[in-house]
């Protein structure tokens, strides 16, 4: 039997989750989206309204969260604004490879003191470089050992919130002979000399943002580590796993917000003496619509919970990101076609909306990647099924050129 019911906590931090997006991000989206800066001051109140750090444990000083608590969260303020949304969820990706590999010591010694204080204080993800952004076994950031410390060198890239991070998982590489069998990750505090260098100008979720990081000579000591050297392209495959379910929480929440917005406009919108809502031409685009949003949210939440409950979510997670997004996508695009001219013009702010969705399918994965994911595991699948179907074909050379004209 499947219980879709939330538990009494989950609902009240999704309650707390929406009534916060209500009253912080909505109504400040296309303001927070001009400023193009990380917006510190609403961090600072999802901070101290609890929905940052959410899968720190409670041993650390986190609230314990699990990701399908996480989704419920990244929805609501993804409905609110896709660029907010990145922001506040930022510090649960940047501290996602710990919970995978870094022992419950070194979160109580590196993270406690970031997620407990009074201010809000920022982590950032750092795997993706110039060169290597869907290669992520490609990483060219060096890291040495010497004594007792590590010595990282190297640029990151399109790092979120790394202007005000405090702390950065890096992925560097230890031994470049050994491609991604070399990699390590490792938390490197910014005031080890890490320097922040370009800033990204981009065309939507301005209220999320971007930056390079440069190591130069960055000493660290050797209990930054985190879990073992050569292991680092697992830990970044399996962080992904699980945060990819977080982005597709976003977009669900973009695709859900594109429908209200349209439905919305639909049922007030008069045109040849009738609401528009009656065309069915309209009708129809709404209903597809709210189908594409239930798909994102309910593949999303599946995928969260597989992880939740110790299943390998490989696939899912990356379905989830594909459909969520590619759904927002087509969801904004719609809203817009719905709204005509009050959908394009941009104080009405569909624009801010429909530019944050295309994000969404480059992020954390492509969206191509991402179904290079599912289709590498796909075969995997193949190989171990019998359907019962004798594979006739098998043997028989097929034609070259059948697309040619004959
Ligand atoms: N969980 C655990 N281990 C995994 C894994 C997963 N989900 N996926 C791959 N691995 C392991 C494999 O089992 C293999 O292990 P062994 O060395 O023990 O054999 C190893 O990792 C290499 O796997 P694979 O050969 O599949 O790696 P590829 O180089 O072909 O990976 C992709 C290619 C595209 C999948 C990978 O580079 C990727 O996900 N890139 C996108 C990165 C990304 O999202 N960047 C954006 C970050 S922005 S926030």
């Amino acid at each position: 039997m499947v219980d879709y019911n939330l538990l009494p906590y989950q609902k009240e931090l999704q309650d707390k989750a929406v009534a916060f997006t209500k009253e912080h991000i909505t109504p400040y989206a296309v303001e927070l989206d001009k400023a193009d800066e990380i917006p510190m001051d609403l961090l600072q109140k999802a901070y101290e309204a609890g929905l940052m750090n959410l899968h720190v444990p409670k041993e650390a000083g986190g609230p314990g969260y699990n990701l399908l608590d996480e989704t419920f969260v990244s929805e609501a303020t993804g409905y609110g604004d896709a660029g907010c949304a990145t922001s506040i969820m930022c510090n649960n990706l940047a501290f996602a490879p710990l919970m995978v590999d870094a022992t419950i010591e070194q979160l109580q010694k590196y993270i406690q003191p970031l997620i407990t204080g009074e201010k809000v204080k920022l982590g950032a993800f750092a795997l993706t470089e110039r060169n290597s952004g869907s290669d992520a076994g490609a990483t060219t950031t060096m890291a040495e050992k010497q004594g007792d410390e590590w010595i990282i060198n190297g640029r990151k890239c399109w790092i979120t919130n790394a202007a005000k991070a405090d702390l950065f998982t890096v992925f560097a590489q230890t031994d470049p002979k050994l491609g991604y069998k070399g990699i390590a990750v490792f938390m490197v505090p910014k005031d080890r000399g890490v320097e922040i260098g370009h800033i990204e100008n981009k065309i939507g979720q301005r209220a999320s943002n971007q930056a390079e990081v440069i190591f130069e000579n960055v000493h660290i000591p050797e209990d930054c580590l985190v879990g073992e050297v050569g292991k680092g392209f697992h830990n970044a495959m399996k962080t992904l796993d699980k945060t990819r379910a977080g982005i597709a929480a976003i977009a669900a929440g973009v695709c859900q917000r594109c429908v209200d917005e349209a439905s919305r406009f639909s049922i007030t919108r008069k045109s040849f003496g009738s609401k528009i809502a009656k065309f069915q031409g309209i009708g129809f685009m709404l209903a597809d619509m709210q189908g594409r949003a239930l798909t994102a949210q309910q593949t999303t939440r599946y995928a969260a919970w597989l992880a939740d409950n110790n299943m390998r979510n490989s696939t899912e997670s990356a379905i989830a990101k594909v459909v969520a997004s590619d759904n927002a996508m087509q969801n904004a695009t719609d809203a817009i076609q719905i709204m005509g001219g009050y959908g394009y013009a941009e104080e009405y702010g569909m624009g801010v909306i429909f530019r944050g969705a295309k994000l969404l399918q480059i992020y954390e994965g492509t969206n191509q990647i991402n179904r290079l994911v599912i289709m590498g595991n796909l075969k995997k699948r193949a190989k171990t099924l019998n359907t019962g179907f004798k594979l006739n074909y098998e043997g028989i050379d097929a034609p070259d050129h059948t697309w040619a004209p004959q």
